[in-house]
């Protein structure tokens, strides 16, 4: 089972700043968290990270028919993005929407979800544990 895994903008600085809201950790322990959780499970992770909307929208339809699904978790796109919304309808490749925080208990503006009216599920305010966990749910409902 192939899964991509796609961050949105500043995912990257994690573990800088805020350490109060995102954790410690930094972006490097998230991707050494990806493998780890890829090899272990006995999957096949990628990665991809951009800090630009388009970007993002151009890398979840280059996944048509290449991967067998996604985790996404499109940070402050989340909020805005109905153009990743819309790419990730083209493509129905089943996608678990994944927050570091609990977007729920933050600012009224973080409640909205656009992208995450597409996915076949969401995990909020686990921290980093929440890509293993989309992992492990995506390998339980969609694995072969
Ligand atoms: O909780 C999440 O995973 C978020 O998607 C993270 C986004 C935020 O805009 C969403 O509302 C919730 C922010 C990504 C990282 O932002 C940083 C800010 C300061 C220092 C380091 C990273």
């Amino acid at each position: 089972m192939k899964i991509l895994v796609i961050n949105g903008p500043n995912i990257n600085m994690l573990g800088i700043r805020e350490p109060g809201i995102y954790g410690k950790n930094t972006f490097a322990d998230l991707l050494a968290l990806l493998e780890e959780t890829a090899q272990a499970e006995g999957l096949e992770v990628e990665q991809y990270q951009s800090n630009h909307e388009g970007d993002l929208v151009d890398r979840i339809q280059a996944a048509y028919g290449k991967v067998d699904a996604m985790v996404i978790n499109p940070a402050a796109y989340t909020h805005t993005s109905i153009a990743i919304l819309d790419a990730l309808k083209a493509v129905a490749i089943p996608t678990v929407e994944v927050h570091i925080s609990n977007v729920d208990a933050r600012e009224p503006f973080r409640h909205i979800s656009y992208p995450g009216m597409a996915c076949v599920h969401t995990i909020k305010g686990q921290g980093l544990d929440g890509y293993r966990q989309a992992i492990l749910w995506l390998k339980e409902h969609y694995g072969k």
